[in-house]
């Protein structure tokens, strides 16, 4: 057994009893009330999920297990002469709390290189699905393709025993996030570059192998790393968090749970929005001949778009009331490698415009930038341009901390999901204006 799993087990058996403490002696507790909006917008600010592994704070931006993004990246351990952790050091590090060393990084490098190989008949089917679907849809089929693989579901058929079910689902986790950047690579290469491939190389790491197999040059790989690590969680609420959460509440397996994520994530208001930033920058650049606009300009386009009834994609959000740290990150990574950059000088005229627009707008209860408006500017610098694949990368990244987040579901024994609906009719009741005959 690796330390990594040795630590979990050791950290699962020491938070058990937090839980049912809780459980047992606190149930009643109330945890707060909520209103009819709260109740018709989507559950917004409803209190109803658990999570140790990141807190979004709505002014300071997330934390992963109490660190902020600028720590996290700081004190992970590194491939040597690089500037951003091991992906697989922030997977350690989500699953136990604990910053591994270097070694203990390095062991599960290691490990998910064992884990890499995808069954052909993945490759088989993705060569069968037409070529101008869209990535997302891709992916999503390739990981629930993979379903068959799962250890979880083959202990289950057995027997479930819930004190030790999230040991087959960290194989689960282990396994399928390890494939995930083969696979992803194998779409990008199949759909935009003449379906040529690059094997892995077992020599690299998570974000180099990825970076390599599509065939993009360092110091791309440190990029790869940075994006995955800054998408990998922010709490549980959100789509692609929940959904997973959902579905493995049912004691789906990882791979129908990951794979519903994926289909969450590919929504405009949630991942796409990366994509759909980039599309409507290149809207505008066209509309400017290429050339940097000046702050109207920019002022005209931007309420062009909001009185054409579209949202401002990479504005706003459910839960922060500030800029974005997943923004800031990238925004300083630009500053330092790509400050002439012509797309990011376009990111930087819409920074400066867009938040006092949305506030004369008068709607937006956040006018400030999320983790979608900068992000495909790095990608676009360092050569990767078919901008649609923007969201698998974010489903990359966000893959790390959902799957971390399932086998601490199954380590906790948390319940099958299931909140109540009621009617409109019943609103109105609890409203005062109607009675329910
Ligand atoms: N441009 C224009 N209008 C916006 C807006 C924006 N960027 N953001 C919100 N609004 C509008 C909403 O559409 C809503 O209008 P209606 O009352 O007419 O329905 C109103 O402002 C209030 O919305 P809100 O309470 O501020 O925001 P929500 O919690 O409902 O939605 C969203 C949060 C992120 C979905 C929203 O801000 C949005 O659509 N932003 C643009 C798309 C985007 O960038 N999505 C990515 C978010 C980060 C993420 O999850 N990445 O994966």
């Amino acid at each position: 057994m690796i330390k990594l799993k040795e630590k979990l087990k050791q950290k699962i058996q020491e938070h058990r009893p937090r839980t049912e403490r809780l459980l047992k002696e606190f149930g009643n507790v109330k945890v707060g009330e909520y209103t009819i909006e709260q109740v018709i917008g989507g559950a917004r600010g409803i209190k109803s999920l658990v999570t140790d592994i990141s807190y979004l704070d709505p002014q300071e931006g997330i934390r992963y297990r109490g660190k902020t993004l600028p720590e996290v990246l700081d004190i992970l351990p590194k491939p040597a002469g690089k500037n951003y952790p091991y992906v697989e050091s922030l997977w350690y590090f989500l699953l136990t709390g604990e910053v591994p060393t270097q070694e203990e990084a390095e062991e599960v490098v290691a490990d998910f290189k064992k884990r890499r190989r995808v069954p052909l008949y993945v490759f088989d089917l993705l060569r069968n699905i037409a070529r101008d679907s869209h990535p997302m849809a891709m992916f999503s089929m390739a990981i629930v393709a993979m379903q068959k693989e799962s250890i979880f579901y083959e202990k289950y058929k057995l027997g479930f025993d819930k004190k030790t079910a999230w040991e087959p689902m960290y194989e689960d986790a282990c396994n399928l996030l390890a494939k995930l950047p083969v696979i992803a690579a194998y779409i990008y290469r199949m759909k935009y570059k003449s379906d040529t491939h690059i094997p892995e190389n077992p020599a690299l790491d998570f974000g180099a192998n990825f970076a390599e197999m599509i065939g993009i040059d360092p110091p791309y790989d440190d990029v790869a790393r940075m994006y995955f690590i800054i998408h990998a969680d922010h709490e549980s609420g959100n789509v692609s968090a929940h959904t997973t959460h959902l579905v493995a509440s049912a004691l789906s397996d990882a791979y129908y749970s990951l794979s519903s994520m994926i289909n969450g994530l590919a929504g405009p208001l949630h991942g796409l929005a990366n994509q759909e930033v980039l599309r409507w920058l290149h809207e505008v650049m066209i509309k400017m001949n290429g050339i940097k606009p000046t702050e109207e300009d920019m002022k005209k386009f931007v309420w062009e778009t909001l009185n054409a009834g579209q949202v401002i994609p990479g504005y706003g959000h459910a839960v922060l009331r500030k800029t974005d740290p997943r923004y800031m990150v990238q925004r300083d990574f630009c500053l330092k490698y790509l400050p002439e950059d012509l797309l990011f000088q376009y990111v930087e005229t819409l920074y400066k415009v867009v938040p006092e627009i949305l506030l004369q707008h008068g709607k937006v209860k956040n006018p400030w930038p999320n983790v979608d408006a900068q992000s495909g500017v790095v990608q676009w610098f360092y050569g990767l341009r078919e901008y649609d694949f923007y969201t698998v990368l974010f489903g990359l990244g966000r893959s790390i901390g959902v799957l971390a987040n399932i086998v601490w579901d199954r380590a906790l024994g948390y319940s099958i999901e299931r909140p109540k609906s009621v009617t409109t009719d019943m609103l109105e009741e609890i409203a005062g204006i109607k009675k329910v005959s």
